[in-house]
């Protein structure tokens, strides 16, 4: 189901006009009223007057997490506070959170794009839903809420964690549509698998998977073991959280960026260069109709690339590949590249492992050291009962990791298991992938 017809099929030519007007807008609107970027305009000796076609964005200076950190915590916001209706944070793991804002214009724009999300994953009006993304600072929660309300879903306000309780809401309510993390979603999986309830037992259908990176094959084991279509959103705070692209049920192969609200590239990381469609590199956004944190060619980090062909489904949105790394990611070590998407891909074949991971790379005098630390699955660590390093199995298991990282990284890395939720995480619930301790 296509949630607005209207603008998410919208023939390219009026779209892209759409897009540069609204453009020429927000560049004038955030020039008046956003001080640290007019003057980053005029450094960059760039007028409001520059901006007339969708390409001239690239004359733009770009904006950065750092300018949330410098101008922490209201000094990017384009409109004085008692227009504010609402703030939320994302938590980085170190330092202070980065803070975002919303009018009310700027919240109905959020619940129209989740409730195209919705909509695109599979939901229908009137299905009953879990929200289980963290309510709170996090926009996860209360973002597709606003979205299940908008299109008339039935929400069960369920937040992140508690699996016990997920579960018990997940057998007695009987939602159709869920959204969560896909590390998460595994982890439902696999208590419901251990409670031996089957697929087929649960009314589920649906499930809207993002806020962390993912692949295809942890795709696969979520789509059987939970007996569901499993579909990627992508969102981020800066830009307005959940909603800014989702797959369609159709294609399943991409998501669809809502392009009449943000405007995407996808440049070089090294020299900020625009790179065609199909290129990999830096994801930029610039918002198009938000009042409270209009974000002008912001710098996401997410490495993806651009996939302009047209989609069964009909929409005319550009979609973005899977997230494959973080330019901040981007590990060179002994001369190699390694994101963390090549060790999830290397553990998600070992059942014993859950996907929590993360990866620290060290310098012993002048060779880097690449360790993954990894939790074990709860119902193995159980079976283990704990994680003796004289245990044979443990040792097995070491060994399998070892090899099966080996065969996908060509490095040799240092494999710690761990117990089971013991890994450090942040208020969102997300894990730190890397730790480069090469520089400190
Ligand atoms: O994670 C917003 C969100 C909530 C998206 C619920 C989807 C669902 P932040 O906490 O600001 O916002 O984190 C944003 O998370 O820059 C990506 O690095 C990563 N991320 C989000 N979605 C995906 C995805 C929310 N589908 C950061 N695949 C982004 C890979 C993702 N990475």
């Amino acid at each position: 189901m296509i949630w607005n017809r209207e603008f998410e099929t919208l023939p390219r030519p009026e779209l892209e006009r759409l897009q540069a007007e609204r453009l020429r807008r927000v560049v004038r609107y955030v020039y008046e009223r956003v001080q640290p970027y007019r003057e980053r305009m005029r450094e960059a000796g760039v007028s409001p007057e520059d901006v007339r076609h969708r390409e001239d964005v690239a004359k733009l200076p770009f904006m950065t997490k750092r300018d949330f950190r410098d101008h922490y915590p209201y000094g990017l916001f384009a409109v004085p506070l008692d227009r504010v209706l609402r703030i939320h944070a994302s938590s980085g793991t170190t330092g202070k959170p980065t803070v975002v804002s919303y009018t009310r214009h700027d919240l109905d724009v959020w619940a129209e794009v989740c409730a195209r999300c919705l909509a695109a994953s599979g939901a229908r009006p009137g299905d009953v839903f879990q929200n289980a993304y963290g309510y709170g600072l996090f926009t996860g929660g209360l973002g597709m809420h606003a979205g299940a309300e908008r299109m008339g879903l039935v929400v069960v306000p369920a937040s992140g964690g508690n699996t016990e309780r997920q579960i018990l809401l997940l057998q007695d309510f009987g939602p159709k549509v869920l959204a969560c993390t896909p590390s998460y979603a595994l982890t439902l999986a696999e208590a419901l698998e251990a409670r031996g309830v089957r697929p087929g037992q649960l009314a589920l259908r649906y499930g809207i998977l993002g806020a962390e990176p993912w692949t295809e094959a942890m795709r696969q084991q979520i789509e059987e073991k939970l007996g569901i279509a499993a579909l990627n959103i992508y969102g981020l705070s800066e830009v307005i959280g959940p909603g800014v692209a989702n797959e369609c049920l159709e294609a399943k192969d991409g998501a669809h960026v809502f392009e009449d609200h943000f405007l995407v590239e996808v440049v070089d990381p090294y020299t900020g260069e625009p790179l065609p469609p199909g290129r990999q590199g830096e994801l930029v956004f610039t918002t198009l109709t938000k009042e409270a944190l209009p974000v002008i060619r912001y710098r996401t980090g997410d490495v993806a690339s651009l996939n302009p062909e047209p989609c069964r489904c009909g929409r005319t949105f550009v979609r973005m590949s899977r997230v494959v790394g973080r330019t901040d990611d981007m590990l060179i070590v002994r001369g190699v590249n390694v994101y963390p998407s090549q060790v999830e891909a290397a553990l998600v074949g070992l059942p014993q492992l859950s996907p929590h991971y993360q990866i620290v790379v060290s310098r012993e005098r002048t060779l880097d050291e690449l360790e993954v630390r990894v939790e074990v699955d709860p119902l193995y660590h159980h079976a283990l009962g704990g994680l003796d390093p004289a245990d044979e199995r443990v040792q097995g298991l070491l060994r399998r990791a070892y090899e099966s990282l080996y065969g996908v990284l060509g490095l040799h890395v240092r494999v710690t298991l761990a117990a089971p939720g013991s890994l450090p995480r942040s208020e969102g619930g997300k894990l730190r992938r890397v730790v480069d301790l090469r520089a400190s």
